[in-house]
């Protein structure tokens, strides 16, 4: 059956968040996915506290529903985002990238909901101990910066560890990944690659079309080597190179300085070239565009075929 724990605690239809995309998830796409029943989520990257101020003030001149910030926490802003979220009154907090601990108490005290992204069972643990609300478990199929461990072997051990809903993440785009992440335990899915390709997302549309061009196999993670960030996106020129200078040994910083500003250069320019065109192992499943709407309600039909519903 399709658990009311996460639909009756945010407030919304459909257990689906749609995930906090740095330079992609802005007030248009997040307004689009919770007016249509969803959790939209605005993404606050590596934006400061004005820039992201702006977007919660747009999304609420277009959607009167819950929504998220995704507040992501190697950012230099990240503490700056953490009070604007209080200041906004933000419906639900959600965190990416790190330990959100210092922040917890804050957010508490201001009745915001908490959905700590996690790549683990033990750190789902500590977070549900610290007073999240719920717990976004995030399997290596994901896009972006990811963890260790894979959607099918994470999310049933989060189950178990943890009493709070559990939110599935990476390899998600249709019903039959809702219907999964179901029974394995978990009571939503957070999807981002397939709203890539929404109608109401702006990113670039060569950043659209290398989406639905994409084969199964059609991402790698680059950043694996050293001390830096594993993150996923789509085979390119840019990820080719990477992966050169990783072999032959290159320094954290000589790596850092290559990507720097490539995933805009993506988003904005659409630079198949250059770009960082960061995307889930899912994206080979992304056929078309079609508005957020018909993608969160084609998931849901089709999983409800699926559980017998
Ligand atoms: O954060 C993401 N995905 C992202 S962030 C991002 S921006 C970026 N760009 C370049 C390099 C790196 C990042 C692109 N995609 N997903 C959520 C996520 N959180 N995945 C993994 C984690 C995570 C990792 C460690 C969460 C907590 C954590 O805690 C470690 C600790 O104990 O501090």
């Amino acid at each position: 059956m399709l658990s009311d724990r996460l639909t009756k605690l945010l407030g919304v239809r459909y257990p689906v968040i749609q995930g906090g995309m740095a330079w992609v998830s802005d007030a248009c796409l997040a307004a689009a996915v919770s007016n249509a029943g969803g959790l939209g989520v605005i993404a606050g990257g590596s934006a400061d506290a004005d820039t992201v101020r702006a977007e919660i003030r747009r999304l609420r001149t277009l959607c009167d529903r819950p929504f998220g910030l995704n507040i992501m926490l190697m950012s230099d802003h990240a503490g700056d985002l953490a009070r604007l979220a209080i200041e906004e009154k933000v419906p639900v907090v959600i965190t990416g990238a790190g330990s959100p601990s210092r922040f917890m108490g804050g957010w508490k005290e201001a009745g915001l909901l908490i959905l700590p992204v996690v790549p683990s069972a033990s750190l789902a643990r500590r977070m549900e101990k610290l007073g999240a609300d719920a717990i976004i478990a995030e399997g290596g199929e994901s896009g972006g910066h990811i963890g260790e461990m894979n959607t099918m072997a994470l999310i049933p051990q989060v189950a178990d560890a943890v009493d709070i809903p559990v939110v599935a993440a990476g390899g998600v785009a249709d019903g039959r990944g809702l219907a999964a992440a179901l029974m394995l335990g978990a009571d939503g899915v957070q999807c981002g690659t397939c709203f890539l390709v929404a109608d109401e997302c702006g990113i670039h549309d060569n950043y659209k079309d290398m989406i639905i061009a994409a084969r199964d196999t059609g991402t790698v993670v680059t950043g694996r080597s050293g001390q830096g960030h594993p993150v996923r996106q789509l085979k390119n020129p840019m990820t080719r190179r990477f992966l050169e200078m990783e072999k032959r040994g290159a320094s954290e910083r000589e790596l850092e300085e290559f990507v720097l500003g490539s995933l805009r250069l993506a988003t904005q320019q659409g630079d198949r070239e250059h770009g960082s065109f960061m995307a889930g192992q899912i994206a080979g499943l992304v056929k078309g565009r079609a508005g957020a709407k018909e993608i969160i309600e084609g998931m849901v039909q089709q999983a409800r075929l699926l559980l017998g519903e």
